[in-house]
């Protein structure tokens, strides 16, 4: 009886592991300083993140934050559909537009560009707030096509940027 059980404990694993293996949303997190996928870290430094020291700050001198960049074939050889992206921001001044932009590039010419207001997910300037995203992305060709994310000063604003979260979606 005891064997029994423990088949079938190891069966139930065994469908769990598989199962939870068919899910495709590969997750890109970053609470910032450990890897390659990640670009403009000279943008990054002890300004009071949203849950250590470190984030990412734009002002006048830099344009674009600390953000994500990757050929699509490597993150998925099938196509994938949608991104769903969150960040953590604080603005100095709320009354010039930041934006979070996600776009894809192919032969280093635009197929898809969005940015998002992050302003209206702000409510008071110097604090922390949560700003969250989702994109369908056009028909691409994986292994020609690059993802971009990163948040943009258009405005020279100064913001500080703090655990770009990144979720791909196949639907
Ligand atoms: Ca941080």
């Amino acid at each position: 009886m005891k064997r029994i059980k423990c088949l079938a404990f190891a069966v139930l694993v065994t469908c769990f592991y598989s199962c939870s293996n068919k899910e495709f949303n590969p997750t890109f997190k970053s609470d910032i300083g450990n890897n390659g996928e990640w670009i403009n870290m000279q943008t990054v430094g002890k300004f009071g993140g949203h849950e250590d020291e470190y984030c990412s700050k734009v002002d006048s001198l830099n344009e674009y934050s600390y953000g994500f960049q990757k050929l699509m074939s490597e993150i998925s050889p099938s196509t994938i559909k949608k991104v769903k992206v969150s960040c953590w921001v604080k603005l100095e001044n709320l009354t010039k537009i930041t934006s979070l932009v996600v776009s894809l590039d192919s032969n280093n010419k635009s197929i898809f560009w969005m940015g998002h207001d992050i302003n209206k997910f702000v409510n008071e300037p110097n604090k922390w707030f949560k700003v969250e995203v989702v994109n369908e992305f056009p028909k691409y060709k994986p292994e020609a096509t690059t993802v971009g994310i990163y948040v943009w000063n258009n405005n020279k604003n100064v913001a500080f940027i703090d655990d770009i979260e990144i979720k791909f979606l196949e639907k």
